[in-house]
């Protein structure tokens, strides 16, 4: 048995499904908003540049996309500098009464992380730029540590490439005090990179996160996730990692699309029954979705893990 269920009617979203001119939907954030579930998804425009868009479902399955993009580079100020480029891979985290999102903005400058906020889904307050150049996929934790915020943050040097690193903040614009926590193993499937993937979830036994990790072969990169479990109190603290991965390119629109050979997570959302349901992008070109059960994905981390470091 496979540790996530594929949905059926997967893809659920793909370009034909989106009201204005896009070539990919993939990479969603995903959060619950008053009962509904949303997704933020990254679509390439034709000129090759990516916007976010906005799509709504009353059981995470099926999705209407709304009519515009929700978020498209800034045109003013500090924010269209750095996102001339594009802005990718949102992640949402819901906190004190609001939805913090997290996405890369690309400029002649490099990558870097803005967090933006809203709290109907109807407009947004770009908040600040909350890191330097050559970082993605930041997803913040969904509760302050004594009275600091949390982020997985995702640097690359080339003395240690791709791993995932913590941060803390007072305020959500000023970060520090950072430590890498989880890399990326040698001759194992995860052994070129790592990055967080979905905002993490609190269980009993720690908070689960779900990242992804690329393995180079002669026929390019291969894109899969995986599960750690950090400790409740010290998210700093990794209690496990799952040696095996729990998603792989299997379906035709996984293995083949705009880049081959891709899973990408940028969202899950727990349910009151024991399940979560994780949404990934397949192949950079469409949006899929699959339920675990949590008590399968800690027991990963928990009897089958494999060094944090
Ligand atoms: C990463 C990012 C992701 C993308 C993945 C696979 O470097 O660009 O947005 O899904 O590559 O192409």
């Amino acid at each position: 048995m496979m540790i996530i269920e594929r949905y059926k009617g997967n893809p659920i979203l793909t370009k034909d499904d989106v009201p204005y001119p896009v070539t990919t939907v993939h990479n969603a954030g995903m959060v619950k908003h008053d009962d509904r579930y949303l997704m933020l998804f990254r679509s390439h425009k034709r000129n090759g540049r990516s916007i976010l868009g906005l799509a709504e479902s009353d059981d995470g399955f099926h999705f209407r996309v709304r009519a515009e993009p929700f978020i498209i580079p800034a045109t003013g100020g500090i924010f269209a500098e750095y996102e001339e480029y594009g802005v990718e891979d949102p992640r949402i985290c819901e906190m004190d009464g609001r939805y913090l999102i997290t996405y890369s903005a690309y400029s002649r400058h490099g990558v870097r992380i803005g967090l933006a906020q809203t709290t109907d889904f109807e407009s947004i307050e770009r908040i600040a730029l909350i890191t330097q150049a050559d970082y993605r996929n930041v997803v913040i934790f969904p509760r302050q540590f004594h009275g600091r915020y949390a982020r997985l943050d995702r640097p690359h040097s080339e003395i240690s490439p791709w791993a995932i690193w913590i941060s803390y903040s007072p305020d959500l614009i000023h970060w520090g005090d950072s430590r890498l926590v989880m890399k990326p193993v040698q001759y194992h499937w995860d052994e070129m990179k790592i990055g967080p993937g979905a905002t993490p979830f609190a269980t009993e036994q720690g908070w689960l996160h779900i990242y992804h990790g690329v393995f180079p072969t002669m026929d390019g990169s291969v894109y899969r996730l995986g599960v750690a479990l950090h400790d409740l109190d010290d998210p700093a603290q990794i209690i496990g990692v799952g040696d095996e991965w729990i998603l792989q390119p299997d379906d035709p629109w996984e293995e083949t699309g705009y880049v081959h050979n891709v899973v990408f997570t940028c969202g899950a959302i727990p349910e009151e029954d024991g399940t979560v349901k994780i949404y990934w992008g397949g192949a950079d070109k469409v949006m899929c979705v699959g339920t675990a059960r949590i008590r399968d994905l800690v027991e990963l981390c928990l009897n089958n893990s494999r060094s944090p470091l």
